[in-house]
């Protein structure tokens, strides 16, 4: 055949060779994936090896499955290709629209005998969800002596978080105190409330805030840098906490949760959709049932469930059913965000609320699915529209900021920045590497490349400039001016708002208890990070999300090992 397997058969790989001597695969195909990676190398040996432009084994996504990509017995797909639009070709790929087609759907294992099995397991605790509330609560709940089963739908691990570009808000933390800068949680609660329009759950917000300290710790703890610091919208300080040179943050505590799971031996499944959670009918969860992709359904009795699976931004039909307008806008999520998470708490009693508040980003790069990171305007960009010039605060609220970009004629606006913002981020770079960035020698042929007036561009920058050093914005009253738009290159990233995160969820408690209609906690029922509603109001802060993951994957995870004590 034309598949990888039939490429393997020409070349004398044996069946055995790739599956193993009982030719039985696990949803998460570890084995056979143990034995790509024997024969081909791992992630580092093949990057090396690559020529191209764009190096798919060294991307944002960190080493993953081969088998995410590379399949068998059905036509090869690269991954990346839900979300960008690169011209790649691997072995056996399947046409050009195959491989560009954005809808995940769970792919079944061929000649796949039984859809129901009578395969039922024991845990303590499961968790629904392998982004960075999932990895958290795992790691907080082993650690706390509970056996846990971490399951993930996609075929790999990270969900949104491992997209997430700017950084963590934490307020007092040593690395602000190191830098001789003052802040207060008391602040973060605040300016937290007043960017979600005072609709936010305030008893969630403070646990959000006094507890953002100690999540920067923790995450140091399990050997994430967090020493980098920049300024957020709607923020007086800077707050957000990102790895050394403004790196995405993201990929980096993936990566790092990915490795302490390991090091702990903890149960993570990918390929694994759970399709149900079971309760006793008396107001208690009592596990889950799992679509495997191998499996088959199979059932997860466990004493405790924490449900970390995540918002629904990439889900039109949903995001259209709440809010019309924004159906077809491109999304910044991972194609997994689909929001089943928060329905199938729903069907054993949750409470959803805030469910068609939906966060509009104000900068995704032209006609892409690439956000450029709300730390490229704390950096130092300003935002010019068509015309040349500026029309808001660069560090107003994502709600305000999107709002404003739409009401330019051509629904779209440019980020301009000078070479010492760049250096100073060097997400910026990987921009350029993905084709969305114009340069130019003078702000004249900047202004060219943009098709805007040079004349009204150049006085732009001059009158910003002028703010920079007199560190007053007349104009607009940005709050902050880290950096000029200075030579001797100038940039340019076309931008338009898209779809970046559903405010709404499962409504939780400050113990991350998920609360039924009738206000009382589902006993065993835990959540945290996107699947909940309330932390975030009506519009998030940027660099707020993480904090969440961090502060109520903590909690779900503790909780839950602590309720299994008693249980
Ligand atoms: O928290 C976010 O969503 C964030 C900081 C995104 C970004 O623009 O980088």
């Amino acid at each position: 055949s034309s598949f990888l397997s039939g490429i393997h058969k020409k070349n004398q790989v044996s069946c055995a060779d790739c599956h193993g001597k009982s030719l039985t695969v696990d949803d998460s195909e570890t084995a056979l994936n143990k034995n790509c990676k024997g024969c081909h190398g791992g992630f580092a040996d093949l990057a090396a090896k690559t020529k191209e432009h764009i190096n798919p084994h060294n991307s944002h996504l960190g080493e993953t499955n081969c088998t995410a990509c590379h399949k068998g017995h059905v036509a090869s797909k690269a991954y990346c290709n839900y979300c960008h639009s690169f011209a790649m070709k691997i072995p056996a790929m399947g046409t050009e629209k195959e491989s560009t087609d954005k809808k995940w759907v769970q792919e079944s294992a061929p000649n796949k005998k039984d859809l129901k099995s009578n395969r039922v397991e024991s845990t303590d605790v499961v968790v629904i969800g392998a982004g960075g509330s999932g990895y958290v609560a795992s790691i907080t709940a082993h650690d706390a002596g509970a056996k846990v089963i971490l399951l993930e739908k996609m075929p790999i691990t990270g969900g949104n978080s491992m997209l997430a570009a700017g950084g963590i808000n934490a307020a007092r933390t040593r690395y602000q105190e190191r830098l001789g800068m003052h802040d207060d949680p008391a602040e973060m609660v605040k300016e937290t409330m007043k960017g979600g329009r005072d609709k936010n759950d305030p008893e969630l917000v403070k646990v959000l805030a006094y507890k953002s300290a100690d999540a920067v710790d923790f995450l140091v703890s399990l050997g994430a840098d967090m020493t980098d610091l920049v300024r957020s919208g709607g923020v007086a300080v800077d707050r957000t906490h990102r790895p050394v040179g403004g790196a995405a943050v993201g990929p980096h505590l993936i990566k790092v949760y990915r490795e302490n799971a390991a090091k702990r031996n903890i149960d993570v499944r990918v390929n694994s959709e759970v399709v149900q959670i079971l309760s006793d009918g008396k107001g208690r969860v009592t596990g889950v049932q799992v679509k495997g992709k191998h499996s088959g359904v199979y059932t997860i009795n466990a004493k405790a469930v924490i449900d970390t699976a995540g918002g629904f931004a990439a889900n039109n039909e949903l995001v259209g059913s709440y809010k019309p307008q924004f159906k077809e806008t491109a999304s910044s999520n991972q194609p997994g965000a689909t929001g089943e998470g928060m329905f199938l708490a729903e069907k054993v009693g949750a409470k959803l609320i805030d469910m068609e508040q939906i966060q509009i980003h104000p900068t995704m790069g032209g006609e892409t699915k690439v956000l450029i990171s709300e730390t490229v305007r704390g950096s130092g960009a300003i935002l010019v529209n068509h015309a040349g010039k500026r029309f808001v605060n660069e560090l107003t609220t994502r709600d305000k900021a999107s709002a404003a970009i739409l009401a330019q004629p051509e629904k779209s606006a440019f980020l301009v920045l000078g070479e010492s913002t760049r250096k100073s981020n060097v997400q910026i770079d990987g921009y350029i590497v993905l084709g969305l960035v114009q340069q130019a020698d003078s702000i004249a042929g900047l202004a060219a490349k943009m098709g805007v007036p040079a004349d009204a561009l150049a006085a732009t920058v001059a009158a910003y400039n002028k703010a920079f050093e007199a560190k007053k914005d007349p104009e607009f009253q940005r709050q902050d001016i880290p950096r000029p738009v200075d030579g001797p290159k100038y940039y340019a990233i076309w931008v338009k708002p898209g779809r970046h995160h559903t405010m709404g969820g499962v409504k939780i408690n400050t113990e991350a208890q998920v609360i039924a209609k009738d206000g009382k906690p589902i006993t065993g029922f835990y959540a945290a990070g996107e699947v909940t509603g309330g932390v975030h109001g009506w519009n998030r802060l940027g660099g707020n999300a993480i904090t969440d993951t961090v502060v109520f994957g903590r909690i779900a995870g503790s909780n839950a090992a602590s309720f299994v004590k008693e249980a």
